[in-house]
């Protein structure tokens, strides 16, 4: 039987590499450089499906000029802001995503940035590593307690609720604000608000859960952080999109918002170098979902989708 071929852009991990061998014929860019727009347009003439990451942009550009041989477009991501699916379907091309699957893993990095941020972990860090710590005293490095703190979350998808419920193990007093409200047995006790800036008034910890949609960039501006509780935390572990940057900087430096987490930038890989000289911003490099259990459910679930299309049938996860 003659095997499909696909192409594997980054590196993803070995249990997926291997099952991905054994079914399909596999260019595989172990160099796991990045990929240019006429990389994606060459390659897409010599296989059947690839599996992309949110580092390879399906633009509306990149679409038109695609090759009618490529049939699938299985992403290793649950965001699929780096694909225009609308030109994407129009040529034909099936696009399907990895949901679930990461949730627990992002929701453990938004918690770890939370913490990291309320409780000044940077400044900690960089005073014991470097020697400097040679004093303490009562009134040293007191950060914001989350236990009974009241959290925001907004976008109560699977990333947000599986927060939620993490934040709950916390203490916390969940607030939402989700285009639809979720069912009593979703929203675990968690207070529904009807638009966002009814959620920013009670954030004393604000966490972003959404994707980045035309309707989404910038959600957080200047006029919204004004609207958070003096002092609030601000985490984002969605897309670096939806915080408008220049305004993040200066609530924390008018001191309206005390600390920000942040695992995602506007400007990836690289992100923000006027954030560097503030301590309390707490930041990640993009690893919300790397861990070597979720990477391997993430592969798995691309190759699923990928398997399914190819015998034929509806991906699990077609968008
Ligand atoms: C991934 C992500 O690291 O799934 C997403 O949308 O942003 C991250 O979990 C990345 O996209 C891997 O392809």
């Amino acid at each position: 039987m003659v095997r499909n071929t696909i192409w594997i852009p980054r590196r993803l991990s070995d249990a997926t590499l291997e099952r991905a061998q054994a079914s399909y014929e596999c260019i595989i860019n172990w160099d796991d450089g990045l990929s240019s727009a006429d990389d994606i347009v060459e390659m897409s003439a010599k296989v059947d499906g690839i599996i992309p990451c949110h580092s390879e942009l399906f633009t509306a550009e990149v679409a038109e000029r695609l090759d009618p041989r490529l049939k699938i477009v299985a992403n290793h991501s649950v965001g699929v802001d780096h694909c225009d699916i609308p030109a994407l379907k129009a040529r034909g091309i099936t696009v399907t995503n990895t949901p679930d699957v990461l949730s627990d893993a992002t929701a453990e990095i938004a918690m770890l940035l939370m913490l990291g941020a309320a409780r000044r972990a940077v400044e900690g860090d960089r005073l014991v590593r470097t020697g400097a710590w040679d004093v303490w005293s009562p009134s040293f490095m007191v950060g914001k307690q989350v236990t009974g703190a009241r959290l925001g979350i907004i976008g109560m998808g699977r990333v947000g609720r599986a927060f939620a419920e993490k934040a709950r193990g916390f203490g916390m007093d969940v607030h939402y604000f989700n285009r639809t409200r979720l069912t009593p047995e979703m929203e675990q006790g968690a207070s529904y608000h009807s638009d966002i800036e009814s959620v920013l008034s009670v954030s004393d910890f604000l966490s972003l859960h959404c994707p980045a949609t035309p309707e989404t960039i910038a959600l957080m501006n200047a006029d919204r952080f004004a609207l958070l509780p003096d002092g609030a935390v601000v985490v984002n572990t969605a897309r670096g999109a939806l915080v408008d940057e220049a305004a993040l900087l200066d609530a924390l430096e008018t001191g309206k918002l005390s600390a920000a987490g942040l695992d995602c930038f506007v400007t990836e890989p690289g992100g923000n170098p006027a954030f560097a000289s503030h301590d309390n911003i707490f930041m990640l490099p993009h690893i919300g979902s790397a861990t070597v259990q979720t990477r391997d459910a993430m592969g798995f679930r691309a190759l699923d989708n990928l398997d399914a299309f190819f015998r034929n049938e509806t991906p699990k996860d077609e968008l």
